[in-house]
């Protein structure tokens, strides 16, 4: 077997684990991030869109933000539809100038990857089914993996699982250490990106009679659109000119008579869940981003938990070897777990809002329509999910 050695080894390079190595290697600690899948591969999953002041202030932070900050579009609002009326919620005016920007998880994984190659960080991408995790509840934690046939090792002080929802890491813990807390809603999101200028300018929740919709885009020239559908439903049943027809009864009238269609780019239904590891570290093991918790993607929080997970770990971990200090790393999950479950409430309470629950019906849209109503023409309840949308301070 070959092994090699560093401080941290990283399982999953996708944005929690590339942006951990990044704000490690800034902070002068040795890691190699281990990737089941291909580099091309991590980029064409085609997901967030919506990054919070915090999470782009990260990036400049850790040196891979000068592309975002060129080509990424700077939101001051975002808007609501409910009863085919359109209401924009300005951001900026109610908490002092923060913002939003529209930049995609592709193109900031894309940045990472750059900036990794551009450094020569270490990065083992195709490692398949192969990785697996060893005594991370000793000081001596390692990772096994088989590449090109040949068996290998690396030792290390840590192990960050950042390897997603179906990852290796979170299930190699005992089902005795860990509790989790889970829902799964009786939906899901059908998403199209495709290359026609988005219908809206800001990012635009509609809650229908017919259910959820959401106008995003990538760029003034690529939308990305999502309508709420069933859960068992398939992405063969949707054909282009099916999905247009649906979501032109999910926006305004006007928007609908000028929105532009065209052939979809990518076309994929995602399952909405809600979900929360406890506690986000075991031993030498470390949970973050999605291999620790899941929200429905209403109110874009995904990503940007992810960044501030990593954030805190990079922290706790060069507090470690610099300070010669445990009180990070002692400290990691409960000061995430309480940012954590803060966006959950957010992003449950949002998705209860704006989607059309199988069980509620006209009870539920009629108690949903008057809550937007309230929400809408309320300050104080406005200052208080644009607070929430723009990212808690924590
Ligand atoms: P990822 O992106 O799942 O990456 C995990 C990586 O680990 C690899 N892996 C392994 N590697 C080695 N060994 C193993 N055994 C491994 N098992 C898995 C995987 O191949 C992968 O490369 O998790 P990460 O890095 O924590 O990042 C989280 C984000 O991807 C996620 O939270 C967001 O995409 C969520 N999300 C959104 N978040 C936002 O902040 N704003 C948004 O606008 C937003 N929109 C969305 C979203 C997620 C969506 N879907 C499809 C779930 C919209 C959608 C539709
Ligand atoms: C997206 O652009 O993909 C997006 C925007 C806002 C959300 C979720 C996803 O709440």
């Amino acid at each position: 077997m070959k092994t090699l050695s560093t401080q941290v080894v990283i399982v999953g390079a996708g944005p929690s684990g590339l942006l951990l190595g990044a704000l490690l290697h800034k902070a002068g600690i040795e890691h190699i991030i281990i990737e089941r899948q291909s580099g091309d591969y991590v980029l064409s999953r085609i997901r967030a869109g919506v990054l919070e002041q915090g999470t782009t202030d990260l990036l400049d932070y850790a040196g891979v933000g000068a592309r975002m900050q060129r080509e990424g579009l700077r939101h001051n609002a975002f808007a609501l539809i409910f009863k085919d009326a359109f209401h924009r919620i300005n951001i900026a005016d109610r908490q002092g100038g923060k913002h939003m920007t529209i930049y995609g998880q592709t193109e900031v994984t894309k940045d990472l990857m750059d900036h990794r190659a551009g450094l020569g960080l270490q990065t083992i991408y195709e490692a398949g089914d192969s990785v697996a995790v060893h005594d991370f509840d000793t000081d001596h934690p390692r990772v096994t993996f088989n590449k090109g046939g040949e068996a290998m090792e690396i030792k290390a002080r840590f192990i960050a699982g950042c390897d997603g929802y179906h990852g290796v890491c979170r299930a190699s813990v005992p089902t005795g250490a860990i509790q989790n807390f889970e829902k799964v809603y009786p939906f899901g999101w059908l998403g199209v990106l495709s290359d026609t200028p988005p219908v809206y300018h800001e990012v635009t929740y509609s809650n229908t009679e017919r259910g959820f919709a959401l106008s995003s885009m990538r760029s003034m020239t690529r939308s990305r659109y999502y309508i709420q559908c069933g859960i068992d439903e398939k992405v063969e049943s949707w054909s282009d000119e099916r999905f247009w027809a649906e979501f032109k009864t999910r926006i305004d009238p006007e928007a609908a008579k000028r929105l532009v269609t065209g052939p979809s780019l990518e076309k994929s239904i995602a399952p909405l869940r809600s979900f929360v590891a406890d506690p986000m570290r075991f031993g030498s093991m470390f949970l973050a981003g999605d291999a620790a918790h899941i929200v429905p993607p209403t109110g874009a929080k995904g990503l940007n938990l992810a960044a501030g997970d990593v954030n805190v770990l990079s922290q706790a971990i060069s507090e470690y070897f610099q300070e010669k200090s445990k009180a990070g790393i002692d400290n990691y999950s409960a000061r995430c777990l309480r940012r954590v479950w803060n966006a959950e409430r957010f992003s449950w309470w949002f998705t209860s809002l704006m989607h059309k629950f199988p069980d509620t019906e006209g009870f539920g849209q009629k108690i949903q329509e008057a809550e937007l109503d309230y929400l809408v023409h309320s300050e104080a309840a406005l200052q208080s999910i644009t607070e929430n949308y723009v990212g808690l301070a924590h």
